[in-house]
Formats: structure tokens, C-alpha cells, sequence
């Protein structure tokens, strides 16, 4: 094969590290900017293949346009411990772009460090309250923010909240551990900061204020008066697939670039981030490369979670129900692809506001170009995960504002019910088809054992959960009616036979 034939390079086999980079390959692209001059000026929370291949990248083309002091220091609340094995290779890791037969090796050198703060919230807030650092980005996932998926306040109940508010200084929630941080900047250097969150959740400047707000107005210490006059959250769309890395992925560095790298990153070429300009002190001039800083983020949110994420997560269920591993394969289907793009095109589109120089048919066709890519292994299981928290904004919004103009959301409908049926049929008593991880698949779990097979029965009990359907939108008749029978089909036999069934209506 032609991996075989290339030049084998002088680091062959040795460990990605600062002193290896004279040595890579002429083919890998290494940072181009003096490291050694690097200061810490961002910080991260949640430094997973997607921070990796996005805002760590973005940051590598700034340092290397206009050098500042705008180094990254990660940090990682989750496990694995990201922090070792990026300090043992100094910070530095290989993003793969992946297209179809392509491959392009780049080594980003944006990271500074990254401290491993799963145990205990200190290191974290080490280092969110050093004057040092202006922005924290985050990437946390959806459930991350302890919000109510169907309201977007802070959830009073959630255990790590509980836990927060009774034990202020050794947080264990994301908003716990920022108010705190903001908490120590207030009573030390005072200096303002930015707080800009990089998840899918819809407006999620504003979500990360209200949770952050919510807790600091309960500490009655000035907190919150310091924070509406320090502290920005603009909201931001960012975008870029980037799917978990897998040994394959480590073991392709090696092959065809001759070295390891446990810290490899694997994405696809399009990248976006759309960030609302509304910041507190300095911010990193990403607008410099690529990024645009607008008044406005909602029309551009809308179109990447409704129609970018929102064909993922519909492939994902369906996906899951239809037999097939990847994205790739499931819109490689006739019928899924058929379906996916229908969906998109007659009921997601006309559920958008304008967007500034965007064509959303032109965007949708893109999306879907996109996660036709063979290269990357996208898992529909992966997507499939925390649905709960997915399906408010990438499939709940947009028939919302169907039903107000009382417009049909017979296909939008069907991947609510796949979500359903995906949880359903994870519980015992539908045969455990398969493992979930999902805040609220217990909870789903508890009710197919005690409701069975009645779809009927089933979807209305399900609709009756409010943290996730807004109880107008689940006593919405048609709504009801279309998810009842779209779960019905998807918990069949053949649930093909049903998307067939929806598509040829
Ligand atoms: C995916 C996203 O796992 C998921 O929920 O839909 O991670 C998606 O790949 C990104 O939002 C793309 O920008």
C-alpha cells in the first residue's frame, strides 16, 4: 500500500515531544511561532478531541499571525488524564484533517499545559483565578451546564448543584466551580474576564449566565453585582466533526508519519465559530483567522444545531435502529438519506431566520456532503449519547415553531420517537439491545418496565417528563399524535419499513 512506499521518517517510532519536532517529517506541519515565548492567556475547561481540533487550533493560526500572549492552559475535569500524557509530549498532539482518502498530519502547539482537576476542583481554580488568564472557553458537554434542557434555568435539584451550594469552595459542578473562580478573582485582583461557552446548547451565553448568576446571587457576597459588571458570556456556534479518537487513529500517525502520539486528534477539513462580540477585557483576535465576531449569534446557532447537528442526531437513532455503526454508513442508506434530507429540506429550513451570508439549502447540502465523509468514523452511538439534552434544540425548537404556523412536522417527529425508541429498547424489559448513557435513561428505563410495549401509553408518559418537553409543546395534539405513531413504527419489527412508510407519504 502507499503508506509502505513513503520515506520512513528520522523520528520513526519515538514519542511525540518538543524535542522530536526537528525531526518530524516535512509532510507534518509544526507551529510556527516561537513556543518557548508563550504566556498563559486562555484558559479551557474540558480539553476532549473537540477543544483539541477547534479553539486550540484556531489559537495555533492566531499565535502564528499575530503573535500574543494568548497561551491555552487546559484543563480536565473528566476522565482520562489528558494532563499526563499531553505533559509528557510538552503539549503538543497531531490534528489529522480526514477527507475521504486524504490525510494531512498538522502538530498544534497553542496548549500550554493542562492540569487534571477530576479529583478536586483546586488546580482548576488554581488557575481560573490567576490574573493571567482573560477567557475561559469551554467545552463541558450539554449536561455540563446542570441546566433544565426545556427551560435553560439552573437545576435546583441536580446533586452536584446541591452539593455546590452547601459546599461553596470545593465545587463539583462546572457552574459551582466558575462562580467559585469568579469568586477568588473578585476578592484578589479584581480583573474582569470572559466566559464563553463552545457547546451546542441553544443561546449558550446566556444559559452559562443564568446558571453561573444563579449561583452567585445565593452567595449574597456582592458576587453577582461583580460579575454583571466583570464578566461577559457571549454566546458562540462553533463546528467542526470531531468524533473520539480511537487506537486506528494513533496507529495511522504512526504508519504514516513515523512517530506516536497518544493525544492525536481527528477531524474533518470545514471549520466554523461564530462568536458574539460582547466581551469583557482583552479578547484573542480569532477573528484574525477565521472566526467571525458578530452582533448576533442566534440565526447562525439555529442553522448548525438544527440542521448540521440535528441530520447527526436524526442518523444516529434511525441509524442505531437501522443496523448501521457510523454516520457514514447510515447516510450512505438510500432510505435514510432520502429521509434525512427531506426532513432537513421541507421542515428544518423554513424553521430558519435569515442568516448573513449563508444559502441554508446551499448549507444543508454541505451538511450533508459532510457526514457522508468515509474517513471519519463518527459512532452513531456516540452521537446518540445525552440525547436528552440534544433533542430540545436540534428537533424540539424547530417544530415548535412549525406547529404555532400550523405546519406539518410529520418527519420531524420521527427522530423524537427514534430517541425514545433508542432508550427504550435499552431497558431489560425490551432486552437490553444495547448500552446508553443518557441523564435520563434510568428514568426512561423505569418507565418501559412499567408501561411494555402500549406506544400509546409509552410516548405520553415519556412527553409527561418536563425537563425536557415543555409541557405546551407535549400537550400539543398533532405533536402527540405524530409521535405516538412514529414510536409505534420505530419499536416494530421492521422499523425501516416505517421510515420507508413516512418518506413515501
Ligand atoms: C455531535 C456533535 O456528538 C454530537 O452530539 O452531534 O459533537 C457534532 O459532531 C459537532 O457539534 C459538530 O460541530
Amino acid at each position: 500500500m502507499g503508506d509502505r512506499s513513503e520515506p520512513v521518517s528520522p523520528a520513526h517510532g519515538a514519542s511525540l515531544g518538543p524535542a522530536l519536532l526537528g525531526d518530524l517529517s516535512s509532510k507534518v506541519r509544526k507551529p510556527a511561532y516561537d513556543r518557548s515565548a508563550l504566556k498563559p492567556g486562555i484558559a479551557h475547561i474540558g480539553v476532549g478531541a473537540f477543544h483539541r481540533c477547534h479553539q486550540a487550533e484556531y489559537t495555533d493560526d492566531l499565535l502564528a499571525k499575530d503573535f500574543d500572549r494568548w497561551g491555552l492552559v487546559g484543563i480536565n475535569i473528566r476522565p482520562p488524564l489528558l494532563g499526563q500524557t499531553l505533559g509528557r509530549q510538552g503539549g503538543l498532539y497531531t490534528r489529522l484533517i480526514r477527507q475521504n482518502d486524504e490525510v494531512e498530519a498538522r502538530v498544534i502547539g497553542s496548549i500550554v499545559r493542562v492540569v487534571d482537576s477530576q479529583d478536586s476542583a483546586a488546580p482548576a481554580l488554581e488557575v481560573l483565578s490567576s490574573p493571567d488568564i482573560e477567557t475561559v472557553t469551554m467545552t463541558v458537554t450539554e449536561k455540563g451546564y446542570c441546566h433544565i434542557p426545556s427551560s435553560g434555568a439552573l437545576d435546583l435539584d441536580h446533586p452536584d448543584i446541591v452539593y455546590d451550594l452547601a459546599n461553596p469552595q470545593a465545587p463539583r459542578s462546572v457552574p459551582g466551580m466558575l462562580a467559585r473562580a469568579l469568586e477568588l478573582r473578585m476578592a484578589s485582583h479584581g480583573r474582569p474576564v470572559t466566559l464563553l461557552s463552545c457547546d451546542n446548547i441553544p443561546a449558550n451565553g446566556i444559559i452559562l449566565g443564568n446558571v453561573v448568576r444563579t449561583i452567585a446571587e445565593r452567595r449574597g457576597n456582592g458576587l453577582a453585582e461583580w460579575t454583571a459588571a466583570n464578566v461577559a458570556f457571549p454566546s458562540a456556534m462553533v463546528d467542526r466533526i470531531a468524533p473520539a479518537t480511537t487506537e486506528a487513529d494513533i496507529d495511522t500517525v504512526e504508519r504514516r508519519f513515523g512517530y506516536r502520539d497518544s493525544a492525536v486528534v481527528v477531524g474533518e477539513r470545514f471549520r466554523q465559530w461564530v462568536i458574539e462580540n460582547r466581551f469583557a477585557g482583552r479578547m484573542p483576535r480569532w477573528d484574525l483567522v477565521g472566526a467571525a465576531f458578530v452582533d448576533e449569534v442566534t440565526p447562525f446557532e439555529h442553522l448548525k444545531m438544527r440542521v448540521l447537528n440535528g441530520a447527526q442526531t436524526t442518523l444516529s437513532y434511525l441509524g442505531v435502529l437501522g443496523g448501521f455503526e457510523h454516520t457514514f454508513e447510515a447516510i450512505a442508506d438510500p432510505l435514510l438519506a432520502t429521509f434525512v434530507r427531506r426532513m432537513l429540506m421541507e421542515e428544518t429550513l423554513p424553521t430558519l431566520m435569515p442568516v448573513p451570508g449563508i444559502s441554508p439549502p446551499a448549507y444543508a447540502e454541505q451538511s450533508l456532503a459532510r457526514l457522508a465523509n468515509t474517513a471519519i468514523r463518527h459512532r452513531n452511538h456516540q452521537i446518540a449519547t445525552d440525547g436528552s439534552q440534544k433533542i430540545v434544540q436540534r428537533l424540539l425548537n424547530p417544530i415548535r415553531d412549525r406547529l404555532a404556523k400550523d405546519e406539518s412536522i410529520a418527519l420531524l417527529s420521527v427522530p423524537v420517537a427514534g430517541w425514545m425508541a433508542y432508550l427504550v429498547k435499552a431497558s431489560a424489559r425490551f432486552g437490553r439491545a444495547w448500552h446508553v448513557s443518557d441523564p435520563f435513561a434510568e428514568k426512561i428505563a423505569a418507565i418501559a418496565e412499567r408501561v411494555g410495549a402500549d406506544s400509546n401509553e409509552l410516548a405520553n408518559t415519556i412527553l409527561a417528563i418536563d425537563a425536557i418537553f415543555d409541557p405546551s409543546l407535549a400537550a400539543h395534539d398533532t405533536f402527540r399524535a405524530n409521535v405516538v405513531a412514529a414510536l409505534e413504527g420505530l419499536l416494530s419489527e421492521n422499523p425501516m419499513a416505517f421510515v420507508k412508510y413516512v418518506c413515501t407519504e
